[in-house]
């Protein structure tokens, strides 16, 4: 494998809107974001993902983008932007936007020139089609909910929207729209990205015929998803894309790439892939209902280990992914991932190990690093997200009562992670001086950042510790390069690994135990060090595996060993 800048780096994902407000008006800003660079600094990170900070009427908190070349006012000015650069820069940091191509908004001058003359030009820069006997030409789903496709006023045309409404699908067959395309994202990289976070990728290919299918809904309708599984061709468009940007910059793109075909791995991630990486999420995709939230399963751990290991395996010797265990469309990862005797500060260290030493580039949402949760509502009006609002009907149309309905907002409403930054137990946990666009999660008094500073065993001072450990000198290149292996498999409970350096021959072991009793753990070979652990037992290891070569773990301890060779 070719080695890139990117490989042995850590990421940490800002959504802006909640991140830090600096002049009271309850959205997080472009100054909160500078301000707290030295906080990242010293966390370890060295990429920081900005979900979008574009212009956009927020429709979909950004997601829908009315002018690619301005920064939306309620974060700041393109000059605070340009000094965000700068700043990132002088601290050997980079910054990746997020890329939003497969749609903008539907106040985007170009698709408001589209709807002003339905058979002009702009029109096919959309997908505008003709309606079939006065009905929508397909019976396709959005990803939010409700039909695909919207009447164009005054025409017997509907356009495509993958999303909400306000979200007009662009059109990639047509050359000029992936010219401009291009020529925004050179604008951009040519001011000194690291480079760019692509949003819902895989959607831009579309099958222009839009055949209808088998409903899968009482709806009649049938996910619009099942067309993009369909249709082949999008590599096509992303190595063009790949040449005429990315490539010239040596830049870093992570993919969000669902629905992607098998056997394609190494097209999309391999050392001449589409990507730099793409997320891993297999894991997640563990809880998916067949239907939506309301049928949605919890994680079971033996599942989450089996698709994890496999994921890891499977990328060897191809590339890396992006490992996560939240971002600001998932509920918060120490919600779902650990078992409820496990949700406190021992659990949410050791899921930090298990995450974050992994083969692959560690991204970490903003609040992970001190342990945020999924956050309590009593009344769906008190969610912003427009998919929880979907998903929340979708509940009660299945005939889950209110009370139900919200418990699965809990559970997974993209809002559990938007709520904002916790900083400290003072007012709205220091996040603004004035009302937080998006209500704080009111665990803001024991969770927060201020009181995890300088509290030697806290979380964040974990996060600390696990990250510098991961770029330490002696270790980095096995953390970066080193083979995965799992171990312990056949132990119930117990989330192990190793990572092994073929070259140097080191061997570091990640032991974790998710259940509720004590394991005891038979070593294959004596300790040489051991280098971190979430309980501060370090002496009582060493001599437990001295005197009968095994590890006693308690519920929710977690080891990182180095082997001797
Ligand atoms: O997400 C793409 C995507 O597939 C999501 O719609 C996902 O299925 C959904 O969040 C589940 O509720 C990206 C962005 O990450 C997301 O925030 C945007 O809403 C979406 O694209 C549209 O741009
Ligand atoms: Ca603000």
């Amino acid at each position: 494998m070719k080695r890139k800048w990117w490989h042995d780096k850590v990421a940490y994902q800002i959504y802006p809107k909640s991140f830090l407000d600096t002049n009271g008006d309850g959205i997080g800003d472009l100054r909160g974001i500078i301000s707290k660079l030295d906080y990242l600094k010293e966390l370890g990170i060295d990429i920081i993902w900005l979900s979008p900070i574009y212009k956009s009427p927020f429709v979909d908190q950004g997601y829908d983008i009315s002018d690619y070349y301005k920064i939306a006012e309620e974060f700041g000015t393109m000059e605070e932007f340009d000094e965000l650069l700068a700043e990132a820069k002088k601290r050997d940091m980079y910054i990746v936007m997020d890329l939003v191509v497969n749609h903008c908004s539907s106040e985007h001058e170009y698709f408001k020139a589209a709807l002003a003359d339905p058979d002009g030009p702009y029109a096919d820069y959309f997908y505008f089609v003709k309606g079939i006997d006065g009905k929508e030409p397909s019976n396709y789903r959005s990803y939010f909910g409700g039909k695909a496709w919207e009447p164009v006023p005054g025409s017997d045309k509907y356009y495509l929207h993958m999303f909400a409404k306000e979200q007009p699908d662009w059109n990639w067959e047509n050359k000029e729209v992936r010219d401009k395309i291009y020529k925004m994202i050179n604008w951009w990289l040519d001011k000194g990205l690291g480079g760019f976070r692509i949003d819902a990728i895989i959607n831009i290919k579309k099958d222009t015929s839009f055949p209808s299918y088998e409903p899968d809904g009482d709806d009649g309708l049938v996910s619009c998803v099942k067309m993009v599984e369909e249709t082949d061709g999008v590599g096509e468009f992303l190595e063009e894309m790949k040449h005429e940007t990315f490539e010239k910059y040596d830049a870093f793109t992570v993919g969000e790439v669902f629905n992607m075909k098998e056997d394609e791995l190494r097209e999309f991630v391999g050392d001449d892939g589409h990507f730099s990486s793409m997320f891993d999420f297999s894991a997640l995709e563990l809880t998916y209902g067949e239907h939506g939230w309301y049928d949605s399963k919890p994680v079971d751990f033996k599942r989450w280990r089996e698709v994890l290991f496999a994921s890891q395996k499977e990328m060897e010797g191809i590339g890396f992914k992006a490992n996560i265990i939240e971002n600001h469309d998932e509920p918060r990862g120490a919600s779902r991932y650990l078992p409820e005797y496990a949700q406190n500060e021992m659990g949410k260290k050791m899921l930090a190990t298990t995450s974050i030493l992994l083969r692959g580039i560690p991204f970490i949402y903003q609040g992970q690093e001190i342990g945020m949760t999924n956050c309590h509502r009593n009344d769906i009006s008190e969610y912003d997200d427009i998919s929880t609002i979907d998903q929340y009907q979708e509940a009660l149309r299945a005939g889950l009562s209110e009370e139900e309905a919200l418990k699965c907002c809990y559970e997974n409403s993209r809002d559990n992670a938007r709520t904002p930054m916790q900083w400290s137990d003072g007012k709205n946990g220091g996040f603004t001086d004035g009302t937080p666009w998006l209500a704080m999660n009111p665990n803001y008094m024991e969770i927060n950042v201020a009181a995890q500073e300088h509290k030697a065993d806290s979380v964040l001072a974990y996060y600390r510790k696990l990250i510098a450990l991961r770029k330490a000198k002696e270790y980095k290149d096995t953390f970066t390069y080193g083979i995965f292996k799992p171990k312990y498999e056949n132990v119930d409970d117990i989330f192990a690994f190793e990572r092994v350096n073929e070259e140097s021959g080191q061997k570091l072991l990640i032991l974790a135990n998710f259940g509720t009793e004590e394991h005891t753990i038979t070593l294959e070979q004596r300790i040489a060090k051991v280098l971190l652990t979430n309980e501060g037992r370090q002496e009582a290891i060493n001599a437990e595996a001295a005197l009968n070569g095994t590890i006693t773990l308690d519920s929710c301890e977690t080891v990182v060993l180095e082997l001797e060779k």
